[in-house]
């Protein structure tokens, strides 16, 4: 008998309902009692009883779309920063309120349950977190989308302070189970590695290559549903687990090889163990080429398995359902990896299987860094993926012959540029050429970071295939980054603008004509400084540290990069500390300076400033002479879950990296959206910012990317400004003394050398003098509080634009091409 397909309104739970269900599943699926429960216990049941929900609308979802055999987006990415999702979820069901109810009922505080979630950190700043803002997107736009990647077991590293030096820790968040993620089984895939290739005979004469793996590993799928705003759809975001492959234990194991076989068994599983904590730079390791090619291999075979499922091996049709877009170079190899089996394993031949690739692949660029395009040497490619590199040789010589060679007849030069082999003593696979060249869409993330892929990192290539790059600007979601963590400025908007606004963020923009009604103004402002004293309690209680709410909240929070430029905002609280000491009447506003960054366990000067910082923070926070008017704080162990208690208490948002060098970022968005001030560069996103919100409300400073090329053109010397400019220079000075680290001399001075003798290579003193007049302009600002409140509800207002879901919407009309699905 058929059942009825059960609508949206028939799901809907209410508050009783959902009660008895947090009870139920307490009892029966955490074989625990309401006297007995822990927090935990309690928090489990809560998803247990929300994912009730989930599945119904996940089955219904994937019924659709097999009925519709829709053209869907995979987004493959090497990294998802999902953090907590019991609260997102709730919001995305509507179910928010009901559960804060049912749970109240119960004498549980929802937003405590929510606390003892471990945040999913599978990613490790802005590229994985946008990663997320988009699986969220794409399901509440009803997109058919499924995200893979790597069910790491270790997320990025918890981070420690022990006196004042980031220890690593790792992370465990999966430990004691997680509920929201499905093992499945019956989709488990098996991957070769290593081995070598044969040349024989094929079925229709003519030759074939056979890959002899050297090694068999298992992925094992798992899947966290990912519930759009609504409700919906329920897309899913499929990670993969390493397993040894039993084919190969068993074989070992009988012959009475039990240790090896579990030797096997570690090395298997070592693939997806841990997350490669580098932000933006390419570790280089066997081991992240292997999971990188675990997860894509992974991937492909199951988009194959789904597409033939419909069209077994007719692939006529593949190019119009398929479309995968690759996060970074980091899954280049589905690439090759798709074109080994439309070629040797499914028959095509080349020129087929290369127009479907073509058209299936689109790249996202995430910087110019030049350490973070990744490159691997020949030797590793060929012992590991040997079959690949054949492939790749083979798009390479069609590429250079009949693309390049016409182009620009005999010219060497362009040639050796633009392939994807990198000739010299250790000969490299330049994974950016690979995927420009096998990409029909390349994009950046941001207005001026497109310009630049097209004009300084990719030349050629844009001259060889003009409609190839364009530009799709990021965005966060607004459900998460306002709607969830910032309850009160929510309900506030619900009540001005309507509740359209989550989904719909343009709307907001109405409420700039309340930017000058002082009723307005103290209700916006009251909110803010809510925000600020919860922020008070969380500072107090993770580092000790006493900071009033009448401050102005200062906030740095983003991966810890000498072009991201936390020294600038360090010198510049050192000149301030001096000024005060020189005269403790000097005229500021009270200023509490907070940081929140992870370093690369391997970057020593990126763990020199952390320890900086730390230390400057321990002599200012101890100073009576400057009347408590200069705070610093270092949150530890920064990540998804902080963001969002930092992020609705700021006031000013330091965007401050070199121009030209940071790609777009992603928390200058949020903040901007929750009534912060940017005090920024003309960089990335913050350029779009300023347009939208209006330079005159945002403290805009230093060299544009012209003039920071024209510079280093010129030839920068740092120490022009050293001497020129006598606070910084006794700024610097102090590194060397031992002010900050009492008995110990020099223990800080590594930065005043990167500074100096190290070349400054991020123009952190040419910026110097025109960040600290930029932080007048703030504190001037702030002391007018009509003139804040106006500014701060207008960059909040204005941010409209930065909705993930216009990013998704640009990406599908530019790039993807896709279909919305109504489900339900
Ligand atoms: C980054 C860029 O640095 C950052 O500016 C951008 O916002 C994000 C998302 O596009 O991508 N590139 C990168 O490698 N990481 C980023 O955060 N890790």
């Amino acid at each position: 008998m058929a059942t009825k397909k059960k609508t949206d309104q028939d799901l809907q739970l209410d508050k009783d309902q959902l009660k008895a269900s947090i009870v139920r599943h307490l009892r029966s699926t955490l074989g625990t009692s309401e006297q007995k429960a822990s927090p935990e216990a309690w928090w489990k049941a809560t998803a247990a009883a929300v994912n009730e929900q989930v599945y119904e609308r996940l089955t219904r979802t994937q019924q659709t779309h097999f009925k519709k055999d829709t053209r869907a987006i995979h987004y493959l990415s090497a990294e998802f920063l999902m953090g907590r999702l019991t609260s997102n979820n709730l919001h995305n069901l509507s179910l928010y309120k009901i559960c804060e109810e049912a749970l109240g009922e119960l004498g549980l505080e929802l937003t405590d349950l929510c606390e003892q979630e471990p945040d999913m950190a599978l990613g490790n700043g802005g590229l994985g977190r946008l990663a997320a803002c988009f699986i969220d997107s794409l399901a509440t736009l009803n997109y058919p989308a499924v995200g893979y990647g790597i069910h790491y077991e270790h997320g990025l590293f918890r981070q420690e302070i022990q006196d004042g030096r980031q220890i690593e820790r790792p992370d465990s968040w999966r430990e004691y189970g997680n509920p929201w993620e499905i093992c499945r089984p019956e989709s488990v895939q098996e991957i070769p590695l290593y081995g070598y290739v044969e040349t024989v005979f094929g079925d229709k004469g003519g030759l074939k290559k056979v890959w002899h793996a050297g090694r068999k590993i298992k992925g094992v799928p798992w899947d966290i549903p990912v519930v759009g705003f609504g409700g919906h759809t329920v897309n899913i975001l499929r990670l993969w687990e390493s397993r040894a492959s039993e084919f190969f234990d068993w074989d070992v194991f009988n012959a009475g090889g039990y240790i090896d076989s579990q030797a096997e068994k570690a090395q298997a599983e070592t693939i997806s163990k841990v997350l490669y904590p580098n932000d933006e730079t390419d570790a280089g390791k066997e081991l992240r080429l292997i999971q990188q090619y675990f997860f894509c291999a992974c991937s492909i075979k199951d988009i194959m398995r789904r597409y033939k499922r419909v069209h077994g091996a007719d692939f006529r049709n593949f190019a119009a359902q398929i479309a995968i877009q690759l996060n970074d170079t980091h899954p280049t190899v589905a690439i090759p990896e798709l074109m080994r089996v439309l070629v040797d394993e499914e028959d095509l031949h080349w020129d087929a299987a290369w127009a479907i690739c073509y058209q299936v692949f689109s790249y996202t660029n995430h910087t110019l860094l030049p350490e973070a395009l990744e490159k691997w040497s020949v030797s590793l490619f060929e012992k590991v993926l040997p079959r690949h590199l054949e492939i790749i040789y083979e798009i390479n010589a069609r590429f250079l012959n009949e693309l390049v060679e016409p182009k620009w007849p005999g010219n060497d030069a362009i040639k050796a540029k633009l392939s994807i082999i990198e000739e010299g003593d250790v000969r490299k696979v330049r994974m950016g050429n690979l995927c420009v060249i096998g990409s029909s869409k390349v994009n950046g993330v941001a207005e001026i970071h497109s310009k630049l892929v097209k004009e300084d990192l990719f030349p050629e290539y844009a001259e060889l295939w003009p409609e190839k790059m364009c530009n799709v600007t990021n965005g966060v979601t607004p459900r998460r980054w306002l709607l969830a963590c910032n309850p009160e400025l929510a309900a506030l908007y619900n009540e001005v603008v309507g509740k359209e606004w989550p989904l719909q963020l343009d709307k907001l923009r109405s409420v700039t004509k309340f930017a000058d009604d002082k009723a307005f103004q103290q209700q916006f402002m009251t909110i803010k400084r809510h925000n600020k004293e919860k922020l008070v309690k969380v500072i107090k209680a993770e580092t000790g540290i006493d900071v009033s709410a009448e401050a102005i909240f200062d906030v740095q929070i983003k991966r810890l990069h000498e072009y991201k430029r936390q020294q600038l905002n360090l010198i510049h609280i050192m000149a301030l500390y001096r000024r005060l000491l020189a005269n403790p009447d000097y005229d500021m506003h009270p200023r509490v300076f907070i940081f929140g960054s992870k370093a690369a366990p391997g970057y020593k000067l990126a763990k020199d400033i952390i320890y900086a910082i730390n230390k400057l923070a321990e002599r200012v926070n101890n100073d009576a002479r400057i009347q408590g008017k200069l705070k610093v704080v270092f949150m530890p162990n920064y990540r998804v879950s902080l963001a969002e208690k930092l992020i609705p208490a700021a006031d000013v948002s330091e965007q401050i990296s070199t121009a030209g060098y940071e790609a777009s970022g992603t928390g200058n968005m949020k903040m901007a959206l929750n009534g912060a001030i940017t005090i920024g560069t003309l960089d990335g996103a913050n350029i779009e910012i300023a347009e939208e919100a209006g330079a005159e409300n945002c403290a805009i400073f230093g060299l544009n990317v012209d003039e920071v090329k024209s510079l280093k053109a010129r030839g920068y010397n740092p120490y022009d400004f050293y001497y020129a400019n006598s606070e910084l220079k006794a700024v610097l000075d102090w590194f060397d003394t031992d002010y900050f680290t009492p008995g110990r001399p020099g223990e800080l001075a590594s930065i005043k050398r990167s500074l100096l003798e190290g070349g400054d290579p991020y123009l952190t003193l040419a910026d110097f003098a025109s960040y600290s007049e930029a932080h007048k302009l703030i504190d001037t600002w702030y002391r007018d509080p009509a003139l804040w409140a106006k500014k701060a509800i207008i960059n909040s207002a204005t941010m409209g634009k930065f909705n993930s879901d216009r990013s998704i919407q640009d990406y599908v009309d530019r790039i993807w091409k896709l279909k919305s699905c109504n489900v339900g």
